[in-house]
């Protein structure tokens, strides 16, 4: 007999332990964790972990024998960064990683004759501004604008997001009898700031760096310019966002993929907010004009309208309310114990 479960790759990451933890709290479904890394000790009780590669078939096949997934939520990826550097092994994680997953999870759902929940955190890196001036014009952008990235991320994060319609929709649509297909839904994320852990290999890393780096007295150059705009969450928010999502009625989904946002700002906006609760910060800025060509290909807003409206999206954090109430007292108990 299969042990019904809810698994989470990439659970030792920055969304992965936020994830774990309000799951824990809200769902007595046991949580099997798969990770190359193993999840922090405050975590181990509240999952059961497993060390291991998403692109170990052998493993996957193991897992595939021994649960029943009720609920697969996705988070194994190599960030924007990270894969520009590493672009085929970015394609294998990212892409060749997620179709594994959705393989297991049709496999699933057709032997057990129910869906399984499939939730992928997508992102900003989906889209690819050719300019700077389209991106003040086309400032928020809806889920169908500007569907060119120009990242190895941005170009695997949308492909996969296709795979997932095309699992959920079209999965052996020439068989003669229609298999019971999963259940994929999709969220855009924008650069996410949590208050515990440290974002490595992003794009979006120089707002929680700066952060982080003020508050430990640490001086910051920020690689990108003061003007350069983003859309930013904070974690609390990304996770709601996820268990919301996952707990949507079917019915009440017209997409499968949504834009989730919160507060956009510049980096010099970002840089004023750090020295308002750590006046000694020493924060600079040292554009890094690679990297800078990835922010300035990401839209400055995102248009979250349509999860609004299907599924009651709102975030709870607005920019304000992110640094005064979860930002700044969390980090600075995190440093000044
Ligand atoms: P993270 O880098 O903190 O975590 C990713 C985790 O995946 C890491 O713990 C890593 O060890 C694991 N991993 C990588 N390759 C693996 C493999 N082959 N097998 C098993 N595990 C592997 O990233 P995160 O911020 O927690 O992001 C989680 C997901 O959310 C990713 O898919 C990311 O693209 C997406 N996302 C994140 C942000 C953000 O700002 N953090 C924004 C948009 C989307
Ligand atoms: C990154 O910068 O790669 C991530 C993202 C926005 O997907 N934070």
């Amino acid at each position: 007999m299969r042990k019904k479960a809810i698994l989470i790759t990439g659970a030792s990451g920055e969304i992965g332990q936020a994830l774990i933890t309000s799951l824990s709290q809200m769902s007595p479904m046991p949580i099997l964790t798969l990770d190359l890394h193993p999840v922090p000790q405050e975590f181990m009780s509240l999952c059961n972990h497993i060390s291991g590669d998403i692109l170990d078939h052998n493993l996957l096949a193991r897992l595939v024998t021994e649960y029943d997934f009720e609920m697969i939520f996705h988070l194994a990826a190599l960030l924007s960064t990270r894969s520009e550097f590493s672009p085929e092994l970015a394609h294998q994680v990212n892409v060749d990683g997620t179709l594994a997953l959705l393989q297991v999870a049709a496999e699933q759902s057709q032997r057990r004759g129910k869906p399984v929940r499939f939730i992928f955190p997508s992102s900003i890196a989906a889209y690819g501004m050719p300019n700077l001036a389209t991106k003040e014009r086309d400032r928020s952008v809806k889920e169908w604008q500007w569907n060119n990235p120009t990242t190895m991320y941005g170009c695997n994060k949308l492909y996969c997001e296709q795979l997932g319609i095309y699992y959920s929709k079209h999965y052996q649509q020439l068989s003669a009898n229609k298999p019971v297909m999963l259940d994929f839904r999709s969220l855009r994320f924008p650069g996410l700031i949590s208050a515990f852990t440290m974002p490595s290999g992003g794009t979006t890393d120089y707002g929680p760096e700066m952060l982080h780096a003020a508050a430990k007295g640490e001086r910051y150059a920020c690689f990108v310019r003061e003007d350069s705009v983003l859309p930013f969450m904070a974690m609390p928010d990304a996770v709601t966002a996820l268990l919301q999502l996952s707990a949507a009625p079917v019915e009440s989904l017209n997409h499968l993929i949504y834009n989730v946002t919160s507060f956009s700002i510049s980096a010099s906006d970002f840089r004023d907010h750090v020295l308002r609760a750590f006046p000694q910060a020493q924060i600079t800025f040292d554009p890094d004009w690679q990297r800078q060509g990835i922010v300035d290909s990401w839209p400055a807003e995102l248009n979250d309208e349509a999860a609004r409206r299907d599924w009651g999206w709102a975030p709870a954090y607005n920019l304000q309310r992110a640094f005064d109430e979860y930002l700044v007292p969390n980090i600075h108990r995190r440093y000044h114990r």
